[in-house]
């Protein structure tokens, strides 16, 4: 029987209910919110990008904002020889440049093999945000880029030129493809909860003139879903692309993985598969959308700038060899 006592009885558990649940859902919010906004980017330099993207960060500002900042920072260093400006050349003496960024929403754009212009990563969220394409390579790219008010200009500077000149004085030894290792990786989470990412590259040094790595192919270089995180991708791009590295570490963190274990679980897989590829080195970061991160190598020597709570800090990655 239904009676006042029972409506009583379950007005007031649902009530209570209701509240218990409101409860929770503030606690898990201040919980996220503590370790809110925070920006993680690959390598020494990632340091001084992420200066840049935590100004917005900080400010409540909006995290695709914060990476694309963040990395533009990189790409104007001429002292950083695997990114943009002083990036080192193909085999061709040619300067050529890959990137992309992603959003909260799973929008993603992204450049391949454009040369003469300063800030791929600019174009990259050009493309996504004016095109209904993910991609743009070579000419058209630069056409497109151009077209949106970005200026040409020469970006193999003296140094880079001697780097290559040497290189083609000598044997031309292959494995000089695996000594720059410094694209930047770029991941934020921001106070309003969207993770967005970014990554741009000149690629390995004295590629084969036309080669694309990892770092602008959406799941390789870099992959975000906000309903779980994000990750990116540095070393070796051939590796990162046979195993879709970034969509490998999301996954895995979709299925209870901490972004530290499936970094690792995506190195150990490259191990497995490729076991002669003892010199290549390849390094993973991710960030969860709860703001836990990690990342992980195949070889010592792998580091990635963390900012959040305004300390800006390079920690040494945990590594398989
Ligand atoms: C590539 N992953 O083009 C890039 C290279 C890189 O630091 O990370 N260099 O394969």
């Amino acid at each position: 029987m239904y009676n006042r006592r029972t409506f009583l009885k379950t007005s007031l558990a649902a009530t209570t209910g209701i509240s218990l649940q409101k409860k929770l859902l503030i606690h898990s919010q201040q919980l996220r919110n503590d370790k809110l906004p925070v920006v993680i980017s690959t390598w020494f330099h990632g340091l001084k990008a992420n200066e840049a993207a935590w100004k917005i960060l900080a400010s409540g500002g909006y995290a695709m904002d914060a990476v694309e900042q963040g990395v533009r920072v990189s790409e104007a260093d001429p002292e950083i020889n695997s990114v943009g400006y002083g990036g080192l050349p193909d085999s061709n003496g040619q300067v050529t440049l890959d990137a992309c960024v992603m959003d909260e929403k799973g929008n993603a754009g992204s450049v391949v093999y454009l040369q003469n212009i300063m800030h791929p990563v600019s174009v990259a969220r050009k493309v996504m945000e004016n095109t209904p394409h993910v991609i743009l390579a070579g000419e058209g790219a630069l056409e497109f880029a151009v077209s949106h008010g970005f200026k040409e200009e020469n970006l193999l500077t003296p140094e880079s030129r001697i780097a290559w000149e040497q290189w083609m004085s000598k044997s031309k030894d292959d494995s000089a493809v695996n000594l720059n290792h410094d694209t930047i990786g770029m991941l934020a989470l921001d106070k309003a909860h969207n993770i967005c990412g970014a990554c741009t590259t000149s690629g390995l040094a004295f590629k084969l003139p036309g080669r694309v790595g990892d770092s602008p192919i959406i799941g390789a270089g870099l992959y975000v879903d906000n309903d779980v995180g994000a990750a990116a991708a540095t070393g070796v791009g051939e590796l990162v692309l046979k195993i879709v590295g970034s969509f490998l570490i999301v996954e895995l963190m979709r299925n209870g993985w901490t972004p530290g274990q499936a970094c690792r679980e995506a190195v150990s897989r490259i191990r497995k598969k490729f076991p002669h590829e003892t010199s290549a080195q390849v390094g993973f970061i991710a960030l969860s959308n709860k703001g836990e991160i990690g990342g992980y190598s195949l070889k010592k020597g792998f580091n990635y700038a963390v900012c959040r709570e305004g300390k800006n800090e390079l920690v040494d990655a945990d590594y398989l060899m």
